[in-house]
C-alpha cells in the first residue's frame, strides 16, 4: 500500500437503487463488506498468494537502488542518517556515487543541478524529520525552477508514526504543496512501483520535484524489523495475543512478495506537444512579421529536444533572441542573433514577440513590459503559468500549450527559410554595443581604494575558458555578472531561477562538476551568499571535486543595502566585514588567494590562469577564488542613486582592511585555489533590467 497524497479519492458511489429485502440482510451485508475491507487492508488476501521470505537478509534499500540504477541515476546526494543507511549502502554497492554534503539543502541543490544539466532526474536522500525540513528551500527552489528532482526521505516506522518517534514530523503535509507527486511507501513490495511512478511524474508535464517517504521498516531486512516490531515472548491474555497477532500480521504484510521480480526501468513520459493547427497559426503570424523578437527561457532546454538541435533551429529561424534562465549560453558567445542588453526597449519595438518558455512574472514586469501593439505568441508546458497576468497587463495572440523546444523546431520547419529585414537585428545590436561601451567606461574608472568590480568581471569574461560552467549566487555582484560574463555554450549557466534563493552556489557547483567533470566550474558569489556555501568546501575537498569560486567581497548585503538605506535611512543588518574567507576555506583544506588593490596588477588576467595554477579544472582540487572587491558605497558609476542618497550611506564599514596577495600558491594546500580582495559594491539596478 502506498499513500498517494496527490490523488483525489473518488466520491463514494451512490447505491445503485433497488429494494432492500430486510434490515437484517442489510446489516449482514454491511458486516461482511466491513470484514472483507479490513482483511484487504490487513493484506490477508495478498498474503494468500505471496510469501514472506523470513530467511532473506535483503533489504528495501536494495530495491530503491535497483530502480535508481535502472533509470540511469549516477549520483545520489545525501547527508546520512540511520533511517536511510540501507539505501545509501545499496546505492554504493550498485556503483551509484554517493556524495555526502554538510547540509541537506546542499544535497538537493546538487540534485537540481544534475537535473538541469543532464535533462534527467537528480536524486537526493535525507534522513527523517530535521533532515527533510532542512531541504525545504531547495525543494521549493526546484519547484519554481521546474527542475525534476526526486527527494527520498526517511521516516519513523509505519507503526510508530504519530506515536512520538524520534525525528518524527508530518512530512507528507510539509512536501505536498512543494511537490507534484508525494507518496509514503507502506510495504516493501511497493517501493519499486512507487519510485517508477515518481520518476515519471517528475519529468512529465511541467517538470518538478517529487517526494517519496520511506519509513525505516520498509528499508531494513526482515530479521531486524522483526526484532524491533514483535515481542520476543508471546504476551498473555486475549488483548496481548490480539496485539501480538496484529504485529505479526503487519510484519508479514510489510514483507510479503518483497523480493518478487518487478520491472524497474523508466515508465513512458507524458510530454505535452503543441497541436499542428496551433503551430500553423503561429507560422502565419510570424510570416507577416517585420521585426520579430524571441525570448527563450529555461523550458526551451528541456528534453526531448537536444540543446544543439534547438540552437540550429534558432539560427535557422534568424529571429533576434534574448536568452534567460537555462537558455543562457544557447547561442554561445557573441552570437549575432543574441541580444543581451536593453530588452525593454527591444520589446517595445518588436511587432511579433515569441515567449518561448518565458512567462509574464516579475521578470517581464508581469507583462507590462510588452507592447499592446505587438502580437504575442507564448508557448509553455504549463497552461496556468503561461497565462499568468494575461488580460490584465498583456494579451496573447496565440497561447500554445506544449513542449517549447519541439515547438520552436516545428515553427522553423513551417516557416521554410523565411528571412527578416537585416537592419532589425542590426538596430538591436547597435543598442547592445552602446550599453557595453558604458560598461567598458565603468571598468576603467579609477577608484581611490579597492578593486573595481566591473573590471574584475570583465577579466572573468576575458579569462573564462570555453569548457566552463558558470554558477551564480549572490546579489548585485552576480546580477552584474549576468550582463558582463557570457556563458560559453548551452547548459553552461546555473542560477537559482525565479525563487531568487541565496545559497545555491556550492550545491549547484557540486552537481555541475560531477556531471561535467571535464568542465571548469566557476562559481561567482556575493560575499553574503558565500556564507551559505563555505562549509561545503569541506565536501569538495573530501570528495576531490575541484571547483573554483570567485567571491565579490564588498563587505555587505549590498543589493538590499542600496534600497534600504535611501528609502529607510538605515543600513541595519546590511553590513558585513572584509572577512578573510579565503583563510576559512584554506582551513577546510582548499586553496585560497586574496586579491586586493595592492595586488591588482596580478589580476590581469585572473591569477588562476597566470600564476601557475592554470587549468584548475584538470587539478583534482576544488579551487576557491575570493575576489575581495571594496565596498565603498558611494561610487557614482556603480550606484544609480539620487545624489543625496550617498550622504545617508555609512562612510565606512567595519573591517575594510582587505589587502595584499595573501600567501604564495606554492605554499598553499593542494586542494583548492582562492582569490580574494576588497571590492566596491555594485548597485546597478539599471544593469539588471
Ligand atoms: C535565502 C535568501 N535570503 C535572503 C535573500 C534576500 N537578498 C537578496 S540579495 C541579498 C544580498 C546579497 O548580498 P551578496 O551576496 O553579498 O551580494 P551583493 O549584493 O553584495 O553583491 C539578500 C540578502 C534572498 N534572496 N535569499
Ligand atoms: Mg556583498
Amino acid at each position: 500500500m502506498v499513500r498517494c497524497y496527490h490523488m483525489e479519492t473518488p466520491a463514494a458511489a451512490a447505491p445503485a437503487g433497488g429494494f432492500f429485502p430486510s434490515f437484517l440482510f442489510l446489516a449482514f451485508g454491511t458486516l461482511v463488506a466491513a470484514l472483507l475491507g479490513a482483511a484487504y487492508r490487513l493484506g490477508l488476501f495478498y498474503q494468500l498468494t505471496h510469501k514472506v521470505d523470513k530467511a532473506s537478509i535483503r533489504n528495501g534499500g536494495e530495491n530503491v537502488a535497483a530502480v535508481l540504477k535502472a533509470h540511469g541515476v549516477k549520483f545520489l546526494f545525501t547527508l546520512v542518517g540511520g533511517h536511510i543507511s540501507p539505501l545509501l549502502v545499496a546505492c554504493e554497492k550498485l556503483g551509484i556515487r554517493v556524495v555526502d554534503t554538510r547540509q541537506e539543502v546542499t544535497a538537493v541543490f546538487a540534485a537540481d543541478a544534475v537535473a538541469r544539466l543532464t535533462g534527467s532526474v537528480g536524486v537526493a536522500a535525507v534522513t527523517a524529520g530535521p533532515g527533510l525540513t532542512n531541504t525545504v528551500t531547495a525543494v521549493k527552489n526546484a519547484q519554481i525552477a521546474q527542475s525534476p528532482i526526486l527527494l527520498l526521505g526517511g521516516a519513523a516506522s509505519t507503526l510508530l508514526q504519530n506515536r512520538g518517534a524520534l525525528q518524527a514530523v508530518d512530512q507528507m503535509s510539509l512536501f505536498q504543496p512543494l511537490c507534484k507527486f508525494c507518496a509514503s511507501v507502506r510495504r516493501v513490495r511497493d517501493i519499486i512501483p512507487t519510485l517508477r511512478a515518481a520518476m515519471a511524474a517528475a519529468q512529465s508535464g511541467t517538470p518538478g520535484p517529487v517526494f517519496v517517504e520511506l519509513p525505516v521498516d520498509v528499508l531494513y531486512p526482515y530479521f531486524m524489523v522483526q526484532k524491533e516490531m514483535v515481542p520476543a515472548k508471546p504476551p498473555k491474555g486475549l488483548v496481548g495475543r490480539g496485539v501480538s497477532w496484529y504485529l505479526e500480521n503487519h510484519l508479514a504484510n510489510l514483507f510479503a512478495g518483497a523480493w518478487e521480480p518487478r520491472p524497474e526501468g523508466p515508465l513512458p513520459l507524458d510530454i505535452p506537444q503543441a497541436s499542428p493547427e496551433k503551430v500553423q497559426r503561429c507560422v502565419e503570424i510570424l510570416s507577416r512579421a517585420k521585426r520579430p523578437l524571441m525570448l527563450l527561457g529555461s523550458q526551451a532546454l528541456l528534453p526531448p529536444t537536444p540543446a544543439d538541435k534547438l540552437r540550429v533551429a534558432v539560427e535557422t529561424l534568424g529571429v533576434p533572441c534574448f536568452l534567460g534562465g537555462m537558455a543562457r549560453g544557447l547561442l554561445g558567445r557573441n552570437h549575432p542573433l543574441h541580444i543581451r542588453q536593453n530588452r525593454s526597449a527591444a520589446l517595445k519595438k518588436a511587432d511579433v514577440v515569441i515567449l518561448a518558455g518565458m512567462v509574464c512574472d516579475f521578470r517581464l514586469s508581469y507583462g507590462r513590459v510588452l507592447s499592446r501593439s505587438s502580437k504575442i505568441i507564448i508557448v509553455n508546458r504549463d497552461r496556468k503559468e503561461m497565462l499568468i497576468n494575461s488580460d490584465i497587463f498583456w494579451k496573447p495572440q496565440e497561447a500554445v500549450q506544449g513542449d517549447v523546444g519541439s515547438f520552436v523546431v516545428k515553427l522553423v520547419e513551417g516557416l521554410q527559410g523565411q528571412t527578416w529585414a537585416s537592419d532589425w537585428a542590426e538596430e538591436l545590436r547597435q543598442a547592445d554595443r552602446q550599453k557595453e561601451q558604458t560598461f567598458k567606461e565603468k571598468a576603467l574608472m579609477p577608484l581611490a581604494q579597492h578593486l573595481n568590480p566591473v573590471r574584475v568581471l570583465q577579466l572573468v569574461e576575458e579569462t573564462l575558458p570555453d569548457n566552463s560552467i558558470l554558477v551564480v549566487d549572490g546579489g548585485d555582484f552576480v546580477g552584474t555578472a549576468a550582463h558582463l560574463v557570457q556563458p560559453r555554450g548551452p547548459l553552461c549557466w546555473l542560477d537559482p531561477g525565479a525563487f531568487g534563493t541565496l545559497g545555491v552556489g556550492a550545491g549547484f557547483a557540486l552537481g555541475a562538476k560531477l556531471c561535467r567533470p571535464d568542465a571548469e566550474v566557476w562559481c561567482l558569489f556575493g560575499d553574503g551568499a558565500f556564507g551559505y556555501s563555505l562549509i561545503e568546501f569541506d565536501t569538495f575537498v573530501r570528495h576531490k571535486i575541484p571547483v573554483m569560486a570567485l567571491i565579490g567581497n564588498d563587505a555587505g548585503w549590498t543589493q538590499i543595502s542600496r534600497e534600504q538605506v535611501p528609502s529607510l535611512g538605515s543600513n541595519v543588518a546590511c553590513g558585513l566585514a572584509y572577512t578573510d574567507y579565503h583563510k576559512a576555506a584554506m582551513g577546510l583544506g582548499a586553496q585560497g588567494l586574496l586579491l586586493s588593490r595592492e595586488s591588482e596588477d596580478q589580476m590581469a588576467p585572473l591569477p588562476c590562469r597566470t600564476s601557475g595554477v592554470s587549468a584548475l579544472g584538470s587539478l583534482p582540487t576544488p579551487g576557491l577564488c575570493l575576489a575581495g572587491l571594496e565596498s565603498h558605497p558611494c561610487l557614482p558609476w556603480a550606484y544609480p542613486l539620487r545624489p543625496s542618497d550617498s550622504a545617508t550611506l555609512p562612510e565606512d564599514r567595519e573591517g575594510l582592511e582587505g589587502s595584499g596577495l595573501r600567501g604564495s600558491l606554492a605554499a598553499q594546500s593542494p586542494w583548492a585555489f582562492f582569490f580574494v580582495g576588497p571590492m566596491v559594491p555594485f548597485l546597478p539596478s539599471s544593469f539588471t533590467h
